[in-house]
């Protein structure tokens, strides 16, 4: 009885490693959660919705919005510090708006309508090569330089150390506890 306990427990394990080495699929990000994309939130609401969320190439941003009201323009740095519309990279008017993360670095989304981007609609994010190994969290305020889409070798702190770690534990505990 002990012993088909322990095995269950070994099987649960097994399944964590599983999955922690197919790595994180694809997210879709709802930009401000249930807020949504507007523009009365104040100056810092995007960024710190932003904050400590793992954007990896290959996830989407879903701009929830309704179509006239705002809109989403992807600009350069210059014109997210400066809130200016004029040649935006895209422009997206209909909303809702998924806008996929199709490479590494910094993307920088504002809305053009009235003074909305002036008033905190604005979004910067840092978008970082998708791997099995999530990114270490960054504490500065200087963002990750990442400008290489090749993923870093494995190293023996990975999660998938930790997680054979966890499978041993658990071999130890069905075969010599019980
Ligand atoms: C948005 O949702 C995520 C995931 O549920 C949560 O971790 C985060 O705190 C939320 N952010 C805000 C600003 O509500
Ligand atoms: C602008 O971005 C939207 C959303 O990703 C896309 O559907 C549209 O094709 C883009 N337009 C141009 C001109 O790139
Ligand atoms: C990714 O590519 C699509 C299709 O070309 C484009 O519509 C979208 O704007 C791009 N995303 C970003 C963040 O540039
Ligand atoms: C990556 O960025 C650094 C500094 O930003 C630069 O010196 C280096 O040449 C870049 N490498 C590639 C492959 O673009
Ligand atoms: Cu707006």
């Amino acid at each position: 009885m002990g012993r088909i306990m322990s095995m269950s427990q070994l099987v649960r394990a097994l399944a964590l490693v599983a999955s922690l080495l197919q790595g994180t699929a694809a997210e879709e990000h709802t930009v401000g959660n249930t807020t949504g994309w507007t523009n009365t939130q104040g100056a810092d609401f995007y960024t710190t919705w932003a904050t400590g969320i793992n954007f990896e190439v290959g996830d989407e941003l879903l701009f929830n919005f309704n179509t006239g009201a705002h809109d989403v323009a992807i600009v350069s740095k210059t014109a997210y510090d400066s809130c200016n519309s004029a040649n935006p990279i895209n422009l997206t008017r209909t909303g809702p708006a998924t806008v996929p993360l199709n490479s590494t670095g910094d993307f920088y989304f504002i809305c053009t309508v009235g003074s909305h981007c002036s008033q905190g609609q604005k979004l910067f994010i840092t978008v970082v090569a998708d791997n099995d190994n999530p990114s270490p969290p960054t504490t500065g305020t200087t963002p990750p330089t990442t400008n290489t889409t090749s993923p870093p070798p494995p190293s023996s702190a990975s999660p998938r150390g930790v997680a054979f770690a966890f499978v041993f534990m658990s071999l130890a505990i069905a075969f010599f506890c019980c």
